[in-house]
């Protein structure tokens, strides 16, 4: 279906973008809605049942391949950051990705809830720059309310005994009313490394995070919530996460949004990544095995602590 066409109020949708790119639209019953792109299984939308978008996409994305989607939720998978040999955040969120049709089963899902299954095999061209077996699939959630879960179910495929080993991240963009009026609370006096002073060592202090300056850090063993709190529109997102120990906190401020040329100047300002991840200690699987990952968020409409 053309995204010009009225679309017909079905909980799942697929709609063909302009540059001829596939994306799923799920709907839940309050109206509440979710989009996620078959390139790089990305999700560039969730809209609460206002219609009010809550993450950040920014306005010079082009939604071109090869380049990734600037927001939304990329997913970094093989590889975090360039912790690794593969290009920056690994290659999962710059494929194609198909409908998983026959999912191995999740536990029951409650009603009210509508979700759909995606899925990358590792093609041959992968496997001269990665060379490991795999089946990442991905299950998107929407609901009750307008809660979003993502569950990630990767697996070695691999038939030559070998184990293979991987860093993750959801690398989640939320929109936020303005970058000064945010406060972070959940990695008090967690230990992180510093992108900006590389890689070093800290421990933060005991105050809830606010932002005066450009930040790049991962926090280590995180509890497995965190709040972030936009004071301007008395809005809190909770992020609950399971399988993923570390949290990245990002935000590029205004040398480094200059310097990129799919992010506007000052859209810095409207933004911040808080990402479910696994960095510090890479996940290995033995040939057969499988990880699994999850990252469920919810907002409030209120200024709630972690
Ligand atoms: O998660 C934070 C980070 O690794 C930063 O270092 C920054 O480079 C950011 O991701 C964005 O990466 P990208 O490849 O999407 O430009």
């Amino acid at each position: 279906m053309n995204e010009m066409s009225t679309p017909e109020r079905r909980p799942v949708e697929v709609v063909k973008t302009v540059n001829g790119l596939e994306k799923v639209v799920l709907r839940e019953i309050h109206g509440c809605s979710v989009e996620v792109y078959l390139y790089g299984a990305h999700v560039t939308s969730w809209k609460n049942e206002h219609g009010e978008e809550l993450l950040f996409i920014s306005s010079k994305e082009i939604f071109k391949p090869p380049k990734p989607i600037r927001g939304g939720i990329p997913i970094c998978f093989p590889q975090f950051s360039s912790l690794g040999p593969l290009e920056l955040h690994g290659f999962a969120r710059n494929r194609l990705w198909t409908f998983d049709d026959d999912p191995p089963p999740l536990p029951p899902d409650i009603a009210n809830k509508v979700f759909t299954d995606l899925i990358l095999r590792s093609t041959k061209d992968d496997l001269k720059i990665w060379p490991h077996s795999f089946e990442y699939r991905l299950r998107i959630t929407l609901g009750p309310g307008e809660d979003l879960m993502l569950t990630s179910r990767v697996r070695n495929t691999g038939t030559d005994g070998k184990p293979f080993t991987f860093t993750f991240a959801y690398h989640t963009y939320f929109s936020v009313s303005d970058i000064s009026e945010v406060r972070v609370e959940g990695l008090e006096t967690l230990d992180y490394l510093d992108n900006c002073q590389k890689m070093e060592r800290f421990t933060e202090q005991g105050d809830s995070l606010t932002f005066e300056s450009e930040v790049d850090k991962i926090y280590l063993s995180t509890p497995t919530k965190i709040a972030v709190m936009d004071h301007e529109k008395k809005q809190t997102f909770v992020i609950r996460k399971d399988g993923l120990p570390d949290a990245v906190v990002w935000n590029p401020w205004d040398k480094k949004a200059k310097a990129m040329a799919d992010f506007g100047d000052d859209e810095y300002k409207h933004m911040l990544c808080v990402e479910a991840a696994a960095v510090e200690k890479p996940i290995t699987l033995k040939p057969g095995e499988e990880w699994r990952g999850r990252q469920q968020l919810s907002v409030v409409n209120k200024l709630l602590d972690a």
